[in-house]
């Protein structure tokens, strides 16, 4: 039947959002600037959180901004996992066009911020925030509003098991 009538098009319309709310994080589009490049959230070796003889700088999230036509600052922006861990943008940090950051654990020589071209952001934190078993990756806008989410498992999604995995190009 080709004829639809307002009252069929509007349940569907209805159930349409339903399942948007319902659809898992991993499946959401984002349209935001800023999104996840890739996650090396099993670092290589043994883990071992202590600060100056462990591995935690080795786990990393790269945030890539891809707008065709924006600069981004980080200020502000949050990234989280799915229990509520959590590592804010304090500073400024500007984002060219496909420029990225790479946020990792421990510290650093710029530690909390950093600036430049491909720059790395330490969380001043030795402790782990991406589970090697599977987690969920939150960037948040300042604003509050999720600006993408990537569910993984380490079954699922890192087909080569070398602790890397790619969500955007
Ligand atoms: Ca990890
Ligand atoms: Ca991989």
């Amino acid at each position: 039947m080709r004829i639809r009538t307002a009252a069929v098009a509007t349940t569907a319309v209805a159930g349409a959002l339903a399942t948007l709310t319902a659809v898992p994080a991993h499946a959401a589009e984002y349209t935001s600037a800023l999104k996840v490049r890739g996650v090396q959230y099993d670092a290589p070796g043994r883990d071992s959180n202590k600060c100056f003889t462990g591995n935690t700088h080795q786990e990393y999230l790269t945030v890539k901004n891809y707008s065709p036509t924006k600069t981004v600052n980080l200020k502000g922006y949050v990234v989280e996992d799915t229990v509520g861990n959590r590592f804010v943008f304090e500073a400024d940090h500007y984002l060219q066009l496909r420029d990225y950051v790479k946020l990792r654990g421990g510290s650093g020589s710029g530690s909390g911020s950093g600036s430049g071209k491909n720059s790395v952001v330490y969380r001043d934190n030795c402790n782990f925030i991406w589970n090697n078993d599977k987690d969920t990756i939150y960037p948040v806008k300042p604003t509050g509003s999720r600006a993408d989410a990537h569910a993984y498992t380490k079954r699922g999604s890192d087909r080569d098991g070398n602790g890397y995995i790619s969500f955007h190009k």
